[in-house]
């Protein structure tokens, strides 16, 4: 397929793993779907001129710079992608918005509730003048994933009854591990809470089509103090001589009421170990059931409760067809897909939503309502595990 030959020209702001993994995303959606516009890698923005350059290399970006602020007046650079640490999310985005560069913004939005507030306000502003902005929840876009949600939209799985979603991984199980940024509460706002628990309330209420209104949660350091970081290598690195203090979460449990009434179980951890990557969400309904792990991420289980008794039982769904959300645009059927495509359809829907002037989802007000949840969680930790309303969250 071929792409629309206007450009969209893209500066990214950063490059650590989520600049790797948003680069694979502009730079092959072009190539397998056909867009309306052609994602152009312009400007990769990063404070250290020599790895700047070294990432724009490797990635495919045309020029660098080293503040992000030049950017704002450069009217070569049509949308601005955010893959910098939460701290700097709110300034960069807003500032962004005002010069009329479209956003996309790495979750979870903010680290507080108040910037997400004033970007999602922002956001609202600069929807008037057509310029759109959006919050990467990508997991929305893997096809199992999509495909559970349009399943409980179409009612296969009747009233739901019941939601569970864990995202446990294993990476900060070794206590020698080394501080980074997302164990700093200035920097990340939260620590598993924010950084992969967002992932599982977007996700439960993507799927669920239902949004949460209140919580009661338990939060636990389980590691208070670590090696400070020598170099960063991956989502960790090596451990220098002296050691800091983890000011985040390390385990994050809470049960959740959906507005329906439903309840909702969800956990948060970066200690689980064995566990590497295990989003899992798991939708019960009257009718049926869903259950999705991104450790099986070509796989959707569903149970058909309409089934005849005698056949009954989970299907597992191979979501490697054509007829598949985003499947079709690949390989031949059959064939499965991996972490990486759910960037590429994350730069697929946003391309076609600015050359539509549409707003792309999941949008800032979105990642505002997730922020609230994250705060709401914070908020009853502190408050003895008592149920708090989402809503009450900072006029
Ligand atoms: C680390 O826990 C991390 O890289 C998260 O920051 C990402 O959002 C998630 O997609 C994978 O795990």
């Amino acid at each position: 397929m071929s792409s629309d030959s206007t450009p969209l020209r893209i500066a990214m702001i950063g490059h650590g793993f989520m600049g790797a993994a948003h680069s694979q995303g502009w730079r092959t959606a072009p190539r397998f779907f056909d867009l309306p516009l052609q994602p152009t890698m312009q400007l990769l923005v990063g404070r250290d001129e020599d790895a700047a350059r070294e990432a724009a290399e490797r990635w495919g970006w045309a020029q660098v710079a080293t503040d992000w602020r030049t950017v704002l007046d450069r009217d070569d650079i049509d949308v601005v992608d955010i893959v910098t640490p939460g701290d700097s999310h709110a300034e960069i985005a807003s500032a962004a918005l005002e010069a009329g560069k479209h956003v996309l913004c790495e979750k979870p939005l903010a680290t507080t509730v108040e910037q997400a507030e004033a970007m999602a306000d922002a956001a609202a502003r600069a929807r008037s003048r057509g310029v759109v902005a959006m919050v990467g929840f990508t997991y929305r876009r893997v096809p199992a994933a999509t495909l559970a949600r349009d399943l409980v939209a179409a009612g296969r799985v009747g009233e739901i009854r019941q939601v569970r979603a864990s995202y446990r991984q294993d990476w900060l199980a070794d206590a020698e591990s080394p501080m980074t940024w997302r164990l700093d509460k200035a920097r990340a706002g939260s620590g598993a809470l924010g950084d992969i628990g967002a992932h599982a309330i977007d996700l439960a209420q993507f799927i669920s089509g239902q949004r949460i209104s209140a919580v009661s949660g338990v939060l636990q350091t389980i590691v208070q103090q670590r090696p400070l970081l020598a170099e960063t290598r991956g989502l960790s690195g090596t451990a220098g001589a002296e050691r800091g203090t983890v000011s985040v979460d390390d385990l994050a449990l809470f049960t959740a009421r959906f507005e329906s009434g439903v309840l909702g179980s969800f956990e948060a951890s970066r200690f689980a170990t064995g566990r590497k990557n295990a989003l899992r969400i798991e939708v019960s309904g009257s009718a049926g059931a869903i259950a999705f792990d991104l450790e099986e991420l070509n796989v959707l289980q569903f149970f058909d409760a309409r089934a005849p008794i005698a056949e009954q039982g989970f299907t597992r769904i191979l979501v490697t067809e054509p007829e598949h959300p985003y499947v079709g645009a690949w390989w031949p059927a059959g064939h499965t897909l991996g972490y990486e495509h759910g960037f590429s359809h994350q730069a697929k829907d946003f391309v076609e939503a600015v050359s539509a002037g549409a707003q792309p989802t999941p949008s800032f007000a979105d990642g505002l309502q997730v922020q609230r949840v994250l705060d709401a969680v914070e908020r009853s930790a502190h408050a003895a595990s008592s149920w708090v309303a989402v809503a009450d969250t900072v006029a």
